[in-house]
């Protein structure tokens, strides 16, 4: 049909040829639940597309790993098995550091610098996905990543053996070299894996902490604001290309506004998520200047680790950012 409507002439004839006969269904697998707040903002943003459209765009949200894994929705929409996806952007440090710089501890530990990041990695992040046929519609941060353990953590050194849950490369070299024995978990499976004792502490926003009941496990809750990482959307360039013209604009018009009201909505939460942990029993603990000082040589160490293997792009984005 998309051959046919190009044959034919053109996106405007095919728009107001009836929006109901020509319309597009998208499907789109995003990793979260539908209680997290990247996922409300989604399904915001699939509705202002058709509602922007008339209905001709209708993306349906597959949440919380429903239809592709995680670890496989970026090759689902660069293999063309579906248009649109959403992961967690520095899962593809592998590929290039530039794309975990939002994962480096204590590099952009506030909102704004965390939009500073954004502003001097979305260059290198967008030549990076064009290579591989996607294109980024809009990336989104989590609130900053706190420390969830049983008792308090005065110093590094309390961290010490701790089993830890990782959710990316970062995060695992993170607790190694806190002297924790890091363990990869899904946030789905946060629950069931401090439960069984596979971990007893982690690092994650106070979105997570809420969603995945962390009262019923630890105890406290230390707000180092370590990181500010991001979820990223991004689309098949050669699927997107084949949309008529008015299509196209109400997406990236819709991801513009899901990108601001995202980042809104992250802000609201860090405070909102952290109220609904203390009111559920736990402790919330500012962190000691002695860990703080321990817990940021770890970062330094890891920055200089990233500056002597990253590729030329990713230096230069650290280098844009510092030089800000
Ligand atoms: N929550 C996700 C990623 C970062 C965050 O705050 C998780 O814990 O897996």
């Amino acid at each position: 049909m998309n051959k046919l409507t190009g044959i034919i002439g053109g996106a405007a004839v095919a728009f107001t040829m009836g929006a109901a006969a020509q319309a597009q269904n998208w499907d789109m697998p995003t990793p979260y639940s539908d209680a997290i707040f990247h996922t409300a903002n989604i399904i915001e943003f699939a509705a202002d597309v058709k509602a922007a459209t008339g209905g001709a765009m209708n993306i349906t949200v597959h949440s919380a790993g429903s239809l592709f894994k995680h670890a496989d929705i970026k090759g689902a929409v660069r293999g063309r098995q579906v248009p649109i996806g959403e992961f967690f952007l520095s899962r593809l440090s592998n590929e290039d550091a530039a794309y975990g710089l939002d994962s480096q501890p204590f590099l952009a530990t506030s909102y704004e610098d965390a939009a500073r990041l954004w502003a001097a990695q979305k260059p290198a992040v967008t030549a990076l996905l064009a290579e591989q046929n996607l294109m980024p519609l809009f990336a989104v941060p989590w609130p900053a990543q706190g420390l969830y353990t049983n008792g308090e953590i005065a110093t590094v050194e309390d961290l010490s053996g701790l089993k830890f849950r990782a959710y990316n490369a970062a995060l695992e070299a993170f607790a190694a070299l806190a002297g924790a024995a890091p363990t990869q978990v899904a946030s789905p499976d946060i629950p069931q894996a401090f439960a069984t004792g596979q971990v007893e502490a982690m690092i994650t926003s106070p979105s997570t902490g809420a969603s995945s009941k962390a009262w019923d496990f630890v105890t406290h809750y230390t707000p180092i604001n370590a990181w500010v990482p991001k979820n990223i959307v991004v689309v098949n360039i050669q699927m997107f290309d084949k949309l008529d013209a008015d299509i196209q604009a109400a997406i990236l018009e819709a991801a513009a506004a899901a990108e601001v009201r995202g980042w809104e909505m992250s802000a609201a939460e860090a405070k909102a998520k952290t109220q609904v942990m203390a009111d559920n029993g736990m402790i919330i603990v500012e962190p000691s200047a002695a860990l703080m000082e321990g817990l940021k040589a770890i970062g330094a160490t890891m920055l200089a680790d990233l500056q002597a293997t990253a590729s030329e792009e990713a230096k230069a984005v650290i280098a844009e950012y510092q030089g800000n």
